[in-house]
């Protein structure tokens, strides 16, 4: 390999880190007053040629961000901490109500309907920002 090919592989490699990957319908699920967890939901798409790795997910509004999953036992609902969410090239992942979805912890504000927010993860190592709209919704499920 040469010097040059080298370096271009440095350079391109980062920047291309998560090239193809998309943040559709991201929307944040109006709470009910209080500062409790609040759920955010969209879907993860993968239009690139390599695997998109994404965690350490932020909020510039709130303290702390989690992916969990939902998992049903009985008529019991468990939520679980995924440490990382594995996009394969050319798929979609969906985060929606009753399955997995973003745990947005301690808003630094109310969270209402209309308002929006800036999020961001990291996607191969690359913090990649995205935007959330809070919406009402009827009828919540976790
Ligand atoms: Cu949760």
């Amino acid at each position: 390999m040469t010097r040059l090919t080298a370096l271009l592989l440095l350079c391109c490699g980062q920047a291309l880190a998560c090239e193809g990957v998309s943040f559709d319908n991201v929307w944040i699920r109006e709470p009910p007053p209080g500062n409790g967890p609040v759920a955010a939901y969209l879907t993860v798409k993968n239009a690139g040629t390599e695997m998109a790795v994404l965690k350490d997910w932020q909020g510039e509004a709130f303290a702390h961000v989690m992916l969990h999953a939902t998992k049903r036992v009985d008529d019991r609902v468990q939520m679980l901490n995924q440490p990382e969410l594995a996009v394969p090239a050319g798929a979609s992942v969906v985060l929606a109500p009753g399955g997995m979805h973003l745990m947005l912890m301690k808003a630094n504000a109310p969270v209402v309907a209309g308002k929006h927010y800036g999020l961001s993860v990291s996607c191969n190592g690359a913090s990649t920002p995205f935007d959330a709209t809070v919406r009402r919704e009827e009828a919540p499920t976790p």
